[in-house]
């Protein structure tokens, strides 16, 4: 019994040295020490030697068992770190292959123009409010001194869901529910997506951009009107642009303006830009008219306001020098790109 003792520790001993990876080391553990192993075996067969003998084998089996242990034990360490290496020289990154370039977008012309204009007006006072696009009739018309009867509100023009639901058509709505609600001072700007069901050309889209501003406070006049609309025009166009104050109409202010800036691609002697008028129009205007807000529980006794509309649309295109306002709804990516 002592040779085979001896003969397994041998054997395992020259298995152990040569065994080349983890997964032959834990078949030799299973091999030599498992419950149907080798020297499992020999301790089973104890039972037949004599009680001087028993002792004396018992103590070396221990110790071969414990020689094959530490074997073990040692080369799994070293399988261990060689494995290890083995993964961190396959895994190697070479720092000097160039990285993916990674494709940034950018923003919609559009929303430049808006958020330029957004900030204007935000460092003027203004805060910028927001209102649902499904309006009903009441905030789209008739709050804003359009009867039902009126000319100026043509069916044919707007986009109606329901009887008195629509698509609104300004975005002068927000702008009522807020006089509403809020106290004056009021000093607000609504920009936003407005409908209007035109045929679709190079200048009109039923979907189309605005940004309405409104004042109301006491003893706001004209001449309000005039240092915000200026100062904005000569902060979008530069200090040099003239700025011109037209009478006009609309339905909800008295009295009402359009507003010019001379053409800056002529400097205002005429070209094709501004089709030989050296003026082009940016937006209209007006003093809120008092039927509006009385309509919205504000005394006009007592308080005054101006509003404003502007084409975001228009103001894109000629800045950009973009020849078909539909360019801007087909999300094309290879115009998109050019405002990056
Ligand atoms: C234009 C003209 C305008 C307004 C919009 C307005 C809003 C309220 C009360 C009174 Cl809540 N007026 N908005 C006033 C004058 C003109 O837009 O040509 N827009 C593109």
């Amino acid at each position: 019994m002592e040779q085979l003792l001896e003969q397994i520790r041998k054997q395992a001993g020259e298995a152990l040295d040569s065994c080349a990876d983890l997964k032959e080391l834990d078949e030799l553990r299973i091999k030599y020490l498992g419950k149907k192993g080798e020297l499992t075996a020999i301790l089973k067969q104890m039972g037949g030697l004599s009680p001087e003998e028993r002792p004396v084998m018992g103590q070396r089996a221990n110790e071969v068992r414990a020689y094959i242990e530490e074997k073990i034990k040692s080369r799994m360490d070293e399988l261990g770190k060689k494995a290890l290496e083995m993964r961190l020289a396959q895994e190697t990154i070479d720092i000097t292959i160039p990285g993916r370039r990674q494709q940034m977008g950018g923003l919609h012309p559009l929303s430049i123009v808006t958020e330029d204009m957004i900030s204007i007006f935000q460092s003027m006072g203004f805060d910028v409010v927001d209102g649902p696009e499904i309006e009903t009739d009441y905030y789209n018309f008739e709050a804003l001194n359009l009867p039902k009867d009126h000319p100026a509100r043509d069916m044919q023009d707007t986009f109606y869901i329901a009887e008195n639901i629509l698509l609104r058509s300004q975005t002068s709505a927000a702008q009522v529910r807020v006089m509403e609600t809020r106290k004056p001072p009021i000093r607000i700007i609504c920009p936003g997506r407005v409908f209007r069901s035109d045929e679709v050309d190079a200048t009109h889209s039923p979907v189309f951009h605005q940004m309405e501003g409104l004042v109301v406070d006491r003893g706001i006049t004209m001449c309000d009107l005039k240092g915000v609309l200026e100062q904005f025009a000569h902060e979008v166009y530069g200090p040099e642009t003239q700025v011109r104050f037209r009478p006009s109409f609309f339905p909800f202010t008295e009295p009402s303006v359009e507003v010019d800036v001379s053409c800056s691609a002529c400097g205002g002697t005429g070209c094709k830009v501004c089709k030989g008028a050296g003026w082009i129009e940016i937006l209209g205007a007006g003093m809120v008219h008092p039927n509006v807000l009385r309509c919205c529980g504000i005394d006009p006794e007592v308080y005054s306001g101006f509003a404003f509309g502007i084409g975001l649309d228009r103001i894109t295109t000629t800045r950009y020098k973009i020849s078909d306002i539909r360019l801007l709804f087909e999300n094309d990516v290879r115009f998109l790109e050019q405002f990056q």
